[in-house]
Parts: structure tokens; C-alpha cells; sequence
């Protein structure tokens, strides 16, 4: 007999084999510059060490965090007394984790709170309708009663991108006509899911840039409405940011944080990017707790962030188990 706990390490593997392959390009931008920098046999000099720091620094790790990066690794070199190169690899990894580990905090919902209300945002294409499809998937895996608001109405597309999510998670859809008040469209579906007895809202919204004042208006209104109709909601503000556009996404994070209070973030596209190293950035600078990264366009590509499978996914190593 199997218990449940070992059907999923018998996945991991497999998981993680997939994860791995989806970073291929940052850990090329990242690892495979590494390899070149630490040899076999080779001392550590300051060349070495600088020329790791500008690796960090294009693998859009970012100026600032690459420093604090090196300052740590340089406390380890000191204390663990380390010379040769070949130990800076396993140094950097535990800096990494020690910088990502923090920010592990997968979205709890209780069942105290009902209903959960989730509040959806990010600029244009950032992956908030498709991601927000890929976590009602997981929640009606959980046996969550899930119900959609498309608080999308400035393209005429967007609720029917979200419909067909719907219909995918056989979940309700709360939606009105392109160019509704996106305000009174979340106001509905608040109604409706508390009448449905519903679980979980999730509400996603019309791309918009965090510049501008205007749509940053309108999203301020939903984030008010939704107080007023369910006591502490939105219970989670998710910011869905896509990692290829590097260090951009620090701006973009303070942005939305001038008008709605983030409290957990989505990074998606982490496939297909060199560029994932501005996650670490974003860990060290923001603190704010990664729930999920996305991986690819498959409906099993948005994954609950695990510091650890990503940092080893990061440096090349093999899976748990599957040596
Ligand atoms: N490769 C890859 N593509 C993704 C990922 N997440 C989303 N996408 C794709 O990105 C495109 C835009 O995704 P949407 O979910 O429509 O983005 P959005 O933020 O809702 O866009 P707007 O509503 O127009 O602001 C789609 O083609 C998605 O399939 C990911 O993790 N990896
Ligand atoms: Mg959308």
C-alpha cells in the first residue's frame, strides 16, 4: 500500500526534472558562467570574485543584491577558510537559499475565512488570467468551491479568456459587458459568492500600468468595494509579475504597492528567460512571500514556490532521489 506522501516523492523527481529544464536559460546565464570560473584546483582571487559578481549582475540579479551577495559569500570564504574556487559553489548555493528561503510562504487559505477573497493584479501580459485559471485548477483539486469575478472589462476578450477558464474548472464566472465598471463587477460577484456559499473569490483585472494614475484609480475602488463587502478582504493581493522583464519588476511591485497592499507575488514565464535571476533580487529587496512561480503555458506550469528545488534548479543539481 502507498500512502499519499509516497505517490508524491515518487513525482518529485519528475517535477523537479521539469523545473529544471523550464530555468534552463537563467541557470546558462547564471551556472553555466560559473563553471568557467571555478575549476578544478583553481585559488580564489579577487579577479575570480569580481568576475562572479558581474555574472550575478547580467544574470539580472541586480547591482544591489549582487553586493550583499558577495559580502556574504566573502563572511563564508573567511570563516570556512575556503581557498579553492571548486568551494565557492556550494558557498553561493547556501547565500541563495539563505536569500530565498524566507520568502517560501505558500498562499494558506483557512477555512475560517469565508469567503477568501483574492485580489488579482499586474500590468499588461503579465500572466494574471492565465494564472489565475492555473490556481483555481489547483484549488478545485483541493476540493475548494471556487468562484471567478472578471474584473477585466476594459478588452472585450478578457471575460471570455476567463469564461473558458471557468468552464475548464467548471467553476461560476461573475461577469458583465466590455467597458462595465470593473467596481460594480467585483460588487456582484462578492454578492453572488456569498450566496453561493463559495469558498474562494478570485477576482482578476484589467492589465494596467503601475504609472498610470488613472487605471491605478479604478483598481484603488475595487480594492475598496471588495472592504466594504467582505470584512478584511482581499485577504490576498497577488501581484503576478512576468520575471523576463528582469529588474523592471521592482518598479512595477512599488508601483502597485503605492495603491493596493501586495501581499504575495506570481512570477511567471520563468521558462523561455534568461532573466530569472531577478528573483533573487526581488526575494532579497522585497520580502515578500513568493506563492508561485510560472513555468510554461500547461495547465500543471504554475507551481507553489519551493526555495530549495528552485535554488538547486538553479545550479544544475539532480533531484532527491533520481540520481
Ligand atoms: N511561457 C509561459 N507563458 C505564460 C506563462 N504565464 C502566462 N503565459 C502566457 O502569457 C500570455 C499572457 O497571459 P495572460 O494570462 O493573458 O496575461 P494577462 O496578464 O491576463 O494579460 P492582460 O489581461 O492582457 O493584461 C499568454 O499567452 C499565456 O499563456 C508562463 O509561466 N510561461
Ligand atoms: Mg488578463
Amino acid at each position: 500500500m502507498y500512502s499519499e506522501d509516497r505517490i508524491i516523492d515518487n513525482n518529485k523527481p519528475k517535477l523537479f526534472s521539469r523545473l529544471r529544464s523550464s530555468l534552463s536559460r537563467t541557470r546558462q546565464s547564471l551556472s553555466g558562467g560559473l563553471s568557467g570560473l571555478f575549476g578544478a584546483g583553481k585559488k580564489i582571487d579577487q579577479q575570480t570574485l569580481d568576475e562572479l559578481e558581474e555574472l550575478l549582475i547580467l544574470a539580472d540579479v541586480g547591482v544591489e543584491t549582487s553586493t550583499k551577495i558577495m559580502h556574504a559569500l566573502n563572511d563564508i570564504i573567511r570563516r570556512k577558510h575556503i581557498t579553492n574556487t571548486e568551494a565557492l559553489y556550494p558557498a553561493l548555493e547556501e547565500v541563495i537559499l539563505g536569500i530565498m528561503q524566507p520568502v517560501e510562504a505558500p498562499l494558506e487559505i483557512p477555512e475560517t475565512i469565508k469567503p477568501f477573497v483574492i485580489l488579482v493584479v499586474g500590468v499588461n501580459g503579465a500572466g494574471k488570467t492565465t494564472s489565475v485559471g492555473k490556481i483555481t485548477a489547483q484549488l478545485v483539486q483541493q476540493g475548494k468551491s471556487v468562484l471567478l469575478a472578471a474584473g477585466d472589462t476594459f478588452r472585450a476578450a478578457a471575460s471570455e479568456q476567463l469564461k473558458i477558464w471557468g468552464e475548464r474548472n467548471q467553476v461560476h464566472v461573475v461577469a458583465q459587458q466590455p467597458g462595465a465598471d470593473a467596481a460594480a463587477v467585483v460588487h456582484d460577484a462578492l454578492e453572488s459568492a456569498v450566496s453561493r456559499d463559495s469558498d474562494i473569490v478570485i477576482i482578476d483585472t484589467a492589465g494596467r500600468q503601475h504609472t498610470s494614475s488613472d487605471l491605478m484609480q479604478e483598481l484603488e475602488k475595487i480594492y475598496r468595494i471588495t472592504g466594504k463587502k467582505i470584512a478584511r478582504a482581499p485577504h490576498e493581493v497577488l501581484l503576478v509579475l512576468d520575471a523576463g522583464i528582469g529588474q523592471n519588476a521592482i518598479y512595477q511591485l512599488q508601483g502597485f504597492n503605492k495603491c493596493v497592499n501586495v501581499t504575495g507575488l506570481c512570477l511567471t514565464k520563468l521558462d523561455g528567460t534568461a532573466k530569472g535571476g531577478v528573483v533573487i533580487a526581488i526575494a532579497e529587496q522585497t520580502k515578500l512571500p513568493i506563492r508561485y512561480i510560472g513555468i510554461g503555458e500547461g495547465i500543471d506550469d504554475l507551481r507553489q514556490f519551493n526555495a530549495r528545488d528552485f535554488v538547486r534548479a538553479l545550479f544544475n543539481h539532480n533531484p532527491p532521489h533520481a540520481d
